[in-house]
């Protein structure tokens, strides 16, 4: 037996955009799955933990019976980070059980399972225990399939208790992943949101206590000893980072007294940082920035819920991205194309990012998807009808976890993602979308000329971004 703990975090079939040669060299670090795994690490086991990334399942399968892993007496962990991985996961799951039919397999992924195991079941029949919520404490004793009854919040629990938040995220041991080196490094620096944007399946989940800077800068070095360079870009992870000014200049003074001269990056709200405190990240090493702005519409802010008062909202906007541009950091700004989408409204988006045009460095232009999460997920999607919105197919979040819609009479599901890949030309050069990925998501050694090789064969029509000659 090799005893080893196999941890399988799901790919997709195919990108979520456009399939272009580029979208399929993205690289998604699972770093929640990560922390489980690395603590069965630390605790002694030899665990192993591979991305599915846009492999065929059946491959993957393939290569791992080759190494024999597949000859343990441990459960498979399968992450499931999205609905996009879903079919990837039924596909995968259906291959290990044809080549080891007694091997069992524990599915999970909060975004997507749920607490419905009974959807997840149908969704993947080989599935044999479904883990509902985050899994820290729980995951030593999940390995053993004698005590699953006993188990808190999962398809087998009586009653559903979910595990309380953690006080401190897990350290991550990246070397559990043979490939590692291909990845920049992920440090959790929280966990939750809570500020109700209507589309988020974070709006009531309470934001949690950040990473102090001290743990921050021993994991940034660890990090950098692992990798043996300096050549790191580390995404301090957190739906909403939202650190205070002493916080920031706690980083700025650590950093420097251990001569960390990294650049990170982070995501925030558009309106959530403080110029002082922005000015001192930057100072600390903060060179990128994923800013939700959403839409600078009035009307669109407030049916999503995102600004209680749209004009103090895009004023601050204003200001964070003129911060950025005077310390030097990128800004990438999100937009949304919401329910009750216009050519008004995206008029009025659009004239708004002109008007910032030199502070953005890039965006990400995306129509609105309704993800399966709960009971309220449906009743979230008939809501949208008062805007005129309706899903492009029926039953569509039962069937595959995730429903897309025509946004109003005005836009439909093509018109959106047509404006959606419009407005990103608009505001992105080749040069800024490379600069961008290639600092979190495109694998390290990947270089501007790959990129423009990989550009050779791809649709040009199709790419979020301006090609220049
Ligand atoms: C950070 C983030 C990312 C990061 C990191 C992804 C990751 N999985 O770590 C990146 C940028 C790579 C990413 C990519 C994508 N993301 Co994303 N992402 C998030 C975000 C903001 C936070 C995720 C999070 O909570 N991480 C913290 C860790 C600790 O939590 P966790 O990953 O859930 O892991 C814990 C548990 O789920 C559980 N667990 C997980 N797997 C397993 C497996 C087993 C066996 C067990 C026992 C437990 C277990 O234990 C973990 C630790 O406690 C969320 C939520 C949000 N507010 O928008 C969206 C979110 C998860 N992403 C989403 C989507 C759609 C995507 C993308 C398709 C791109 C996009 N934005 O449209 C890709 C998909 C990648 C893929 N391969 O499928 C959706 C998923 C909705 C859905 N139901 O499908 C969300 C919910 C956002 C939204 N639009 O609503 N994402």
């Amino acid at each position: 037996m090799s005893d080893t703990v196999l941890f399988i975090s799901a790919g997709m079939l195919k990108p979520k955009k456009t399939d272009h040669p580029l979208a399929r060299r993205h690289l998604y670090l699972n770093y929640g799955f990560l922390g489980l795994a690395s603590i069965l690490k630390t605790q002694g086991y030899n665990v192993k933990l591979v991305h599915g990334r846009f492999d065929p399942p059946t491959s993957l399968v393939g290569s791992l019976t080759m190494e024999r892993v597949f000859n343990t007496s441990y459960p498979v962990f399968l992450s499931i980070p999205s609905a996009f991985a879903i079919e990837w996961s039924r596909q995968f799951c259906k291959a290990i059980k044809e080549i080891e039919p007694r091997l069992k397999v524990i599915v999970g992924g909060r975004w997507v399972v749920g607490t419905d195991g009974a959807w997840v079941k149908r969704m993947i029949p080989e599935a044999d225990l479904i883990v509902y919520g985050t899994a820290e404490k729980r995951i030593k004793n999940l390995i053993d399939p004698y005590t699953w009854t006993n188990a808190e919040f999962t398809s087998l629990a009586s009653a559903l208790v979910p595990e309380p938040p953690l006080k401190e995220t897990p350290t991550l041991l990246y070397e559990i992943m043979d490939d590692f080196r291909m990845y920049q490094p992920s440090i959790e620096v929280s966990r939750g949101c809570g500020m109700g944007c209507s589309f988020c399946c974070e709006q009531d989940v309470a934001l949690s206590g950040l990473l102090s800077p001290k743990t921050v800068v021993e994991r940034m070095a660890q990090c950098r000893e692992l990798y043996g360079d300096s050549k790191i870009h580390p995404y301090f992870e957190a739906s909403y980072f939202r650190p205070s000014w002493k916080w920031a200049k706690e980083l700025d003074s650590l950093c420097k007294d251990k001569r960390l001269c990294c650049q990170w990056r982070c995501e925030s709200r558009i309106d959530g940082l403080s110029l002082q405190t922005l000015n001192c990240l930057a100072n600390a090493g903060l060179k990128v920035i994923d800013l939700g702005l959403e839409s600078a519409s009035f009307r669109q802010l407030k049916i999503m819920n995102k600004a209680a008062d749209p004009e103090v909202y895009l004023k601050r906007a204003s200001s964070l991205l003129r911060e950025c541009k005077e310390s030097g950091i990128w800004a990438k700004v999100n937009v949304l194309l919401y329910a009750g989408e216009s050519y008004e409204s995206l008029a009025e988006t659009s004239e708004w990012l002109d008007r910032h045009r030199e502070c953005i460095k890039g965006v990400s232009v995306s129509p609105l998807v309704v993800y399966r999460f709960d009971q309220t997920s449906q009743t979230y999607l008939e809501s949208l009808r008062a805007y005129g919105a309706e899903p492009t197919e029926e039953c569509s979040l039962e069937r595959k976890g995730l429903a897309k819609l025509h946004l109003s009479k005005e836009i439909d599901i093509d018109t959106a993602e047509h404006l959606a890949g419009q407005v990103s030309r608009e505001f992105m050069s080749d040069r800024d979308y490379f600069d961008l990925k290639s600092f979190s998501y495109l694998p390290r050694a990947y270089t501007y000329a790959d990129f423009r090789n990989d550009l050779m064969t791809a649709n040009t029509s199709a790419l979020p971004f301006r090609l220049t000659p």
